[in-house]
């Protein structure tokens, strides 16, 4: 996967040459274009924002650097073709995966992420969806955001999504860059060793979505005079299973009431329901859901 991104601050993606996403990076199967959008500006001042137009608080980004930049980021990603480049040395080497090169199909366009809390929630599935795309390219804005009509036009000519990673204001959108690329390159072929897989992911689709994982224990079996839940020791693998799945349900509970809303009665077998029951979580036939015996008593 190619990824593009443009920002005035090119220094706070530094943590994508870490860990995880860094290692992809290195191995090839990531291959990420950092850009200054300052670099497409005309003026002695390298002028990126100016005053909104109908009044009000804050800068808004002008559009001239960004079309230009999104001009140049299409042209750069067909040249890259062109040439055949991809990620880097190292690339034919770590590509055990297939397409882990970098490498951008002919015709291809990028998917423009654009970062804003007005945008659709950046979810475990939206991640999926962009994660099986071959080049993103990011726009991360600062200010009260981009002139609207750079949105509207690099929609004629590249699919947009803009997406918002959680209800809360960020004084920017770079980190939800790193966010957005940390949750999608996880989910690459061959970026996640087999001792990372994602198969108990809480919100991985599949038969444990809407559930929170519980809570893990590692050596020493005691410490601080606090030990390990026994039945994590007792080597009874159902047991374990059973515990850990009854834990998960106490958590999502707790934290989480809106995805027990989502949970459906047959998903649960008679051991599991009796555990709900013990939660207080009787299911509501009428309403089809499950609900607290506490809310219950409200009414
Ligand atoms: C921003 C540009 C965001 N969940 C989120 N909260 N805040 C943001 C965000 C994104 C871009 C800009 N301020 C100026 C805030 C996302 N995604």
């Amino acid at each position: 996967m190619r990824i593009d991104v443009i920002t005035i601050f090119p220094e706070y993606l530094e943590p994508l040459n870490v860990s995880l996403v860094g290692k992809a990076r290195a191995r090839g199967q990531l291959d990420v274009h950092l850009h200054d959008l300052r670099s497409w500006t005309t003026d002695v001042h390298r002028t990126v924002d100016d005053t909104p137009y109908g009044g009000g608080p804050g800068m808004v980004m002008k559009p001239e650097p960004w079309g230009a930049a999104l001009d140049a980021v299409l042209a750069q990603g067909a040249d890259a073709l062109a040439s055949g480049e991809g990620a880097d040395a190292g690339a034919a080497a770590g590509a055990g995966e297939g397409s882990g090169d970098g490498g951008v199909p002919a015709g291809e366009v990028p998917t423009l992420v654009v970062p804003t809390p007005s945008g659709r929630p950046f979810t475990q599935e939206l991640a999926q969806e962009l994660a099986g795309r071959p080049w993103l390219a990011f726009a991360p804005a600062r200010y009260e955001g981009i002139d609207r009509r750079v949105i509207e036009e690099a929609a004629t000519r590249m699919p947009v999504v803009e997406a918002s990673i959680g209800d809360y204001v960020l004084a920017g959108g770079e980190v939800a860059v790193l966010v957005m690329v940390e949750a999608i390159a996880r989910l690459l072929p061959g970026v996640l060793g087999n001792a990372e897989s994602h198969r108990d992911d809480s919100f991985a689709p599949g038969a444990m979505a809407d559930l929170l994982e519980g809570p893990v224990y590692t050596k020493p079996a005691e410490w601080r005079g606090r030990e390990v839940p026994e039945v994590l020791l007792s080597g009874h693998h159902g047991k374990i299973a059973r515990w850990r799945r009854e834990q998960a349900f106490a958590r999502t509970l707790a934290h989480r009431p809106d995805l027990v809303d989502r949970w459906q009665l047959g998903a649960f077998d008679k051991k599991e329901r009796e555990a709900l029951s013990v939660l207080g979580l009787r299911w509501d036939g009428e309403a089809g859901r499950f609900r607290s015996v506490a809310d219950a008593v409200e009414e």
